[in-house]
């Protein structure tokens, strides 16, 4: 058996990150994302949005993040899609429909594609405590960025194993009675899906 572990290190194949950031209290998605930018930089990831690692779409609110992930994910460019919102109570009467439907939105983009989709959307009481969690104490975005670069690398690391013994060949080997019982959609690999 084996153990799987994503790495923290400057990798051989570079990996790639694709952002979905709201628009909607920018003031907050702007400094998850300056802390994202940070670390990732440090990590030896070339943010620079003419470069080759990363891109950047902007979407109106966190209810739009999910859609341009999934579609982010389905492009097969990223190792890991990072989404920045930030969801407060208070500022809205459908803060719950509009925090659910994004975190339950964010979980089916990436069961569904099998790419990583880093959930970096804030919800707070108030303004103030959003940006107390962007900055003032301490930033959140550097920790979904380390996120994405664990789970990112994770992957590479799981497919160059899976790789190694192709996928059919391990589900053939599985009982006869776990192979009936597996959805078709999970007895495919993931890029399969769509
Ligand atoms: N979008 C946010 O990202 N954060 C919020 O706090 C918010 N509030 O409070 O309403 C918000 N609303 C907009 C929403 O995400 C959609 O953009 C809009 O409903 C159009 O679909």
């Amino acid at each position: 058996m084996a153990v799987f572990e994503g790495s923290f290190t400057v990798q051989a194949e570079p990996l790639r990150f694709g952002f979905v950031i709201a628009r909607f209290n920018d003031l907050v998605t702007g400094k998850l994302l300056e802390a994202c930018q940070d670390c990732l930089k440090r990590h030896g990831v070339d943010t620079d949005p003419h470069g080759t690692q990363v891109d950047y779409v902007w979407v109106p609110g966190s209810f739009e993040v999910p859609l341009m992930a999934r579609q982010m994910a389905l492009s097969h460019r990223y190792d890991a899609v990072i989404c920045l919102g930030a969801v407060i109570r208070g500022q809205t009467p459908h803060f719950d429909y509009v925090a659910a439907e994004t975190a339950k939105g964010i979980a089916a983009a990436q069961f569904q594609t099998g790419v990583p989709v880093i959930f970096g959307i804030l919800t707070a009481d108030n303004m103030q405590q959003a940006l107390e969690r962007a900055g003032i104490k301490g930033n959140k975005g550097w920790d979904y960025a380390m996120n994405a670069i664990e789970m990112g690398s994770l992957m590479r690391v799981w497919r160059a194993s899976v790789e190694a013994q192709p996928y059919q060949n391990n589900s053939q080997s599985l009982p006869a009675s776990l192979k009936s019982a597996m959805p078709a959609n999970l007895a495919a690999p993931p890029e399969e899906l769509g």
